[in-house]
């Protein structure tokens, strides 16, 4: 049986909810499409989220690695085309603030992703799961996560999708913008699984 990395993030700035956290525990154990998933919940922290990545991809050596992100104010379902390796924007989880940063210093300026990302799309949308690949990953931790892994994971499927916020982040974060239910969410997340077989 194959393995699949799948990756969310803790709650981070005001968001009090992070629904790729949910998903991650939910599906930790759970077998799809002939992958074992294995959920690692990441720290909003630009030091300790590689480095926690990079340690579970050497102790689990997966055969393909998904990771999510919460991208608040999206309406739909974006798997990220490309990663770029600058860091630049608000605080991480421990306060660090970068600006214009390279991520790997003199590394490429920028990876695809290895995900089938335009055979997810056209999946989600066949579902009724509305989906379109974004072509910014921003600058910020999601946009680090990703390209760290595309930095070391040359051989096998790899990447990052970004989700819109859960009804209940609306509800608890008091902020007006799209929002899909978590089983919604959840069922994406398998479709693009399916989709890796
Ligand atoms: N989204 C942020 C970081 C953590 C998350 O879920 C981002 O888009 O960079």
């Amino acid at each position: 049986m194959k393995t699949l990395l799948l990756t969310g993030f803790e709650p981070f700035l005001d968001f009090p909810i992070n629904p790729t956290e949910k998903i991650v525990n939910e599906l930790d154990g759970t077998v799809i499409a002939g992958f074992v998933v294995k959920g690692l919940l990441l720290p909003v922290e630009y030091e300790s989220a590689g480095n926690r990545m990079l340690e579970t991809i050497k102790q689990i050596n997966p055969d393909a690695v998904l990771s999510l992100g919460l991208a608040a104010g999206r309406a739909v379902i974006t798997p990220e085309r490309v990663a770029i390796n600058c860091r630049d924007g608000e605080p991480d989880n421990n306060g660090v603030v970068l600006q214009d940063a390279p991520i790997i210093e003199d590394g490429p300026t920028g990876y695809f992703s290895t995900l089938p990302i335009r055979k997810f799309v056209n999946m989600l949308n066949e579902r009724g799961l509305p989906a379109k690949i974004s072509n910014t990953a921003g600058t910020y931790l999601c946009n680090n996560i990703m390209y760290l892994l595309l930095h070391e994971l040359k051989e096998r499927p790899t990447g990052f999708v970004h989700i819109p916020a859960s009804h209940e982040l609306v509800l608890y974060g008091k902020k007006e913008m799209p929002s899909w239910s978590q089983r919604d969410l959840l069922e994406a997340v398998k479709v693009m699984i399916e989709a890796l077989d």
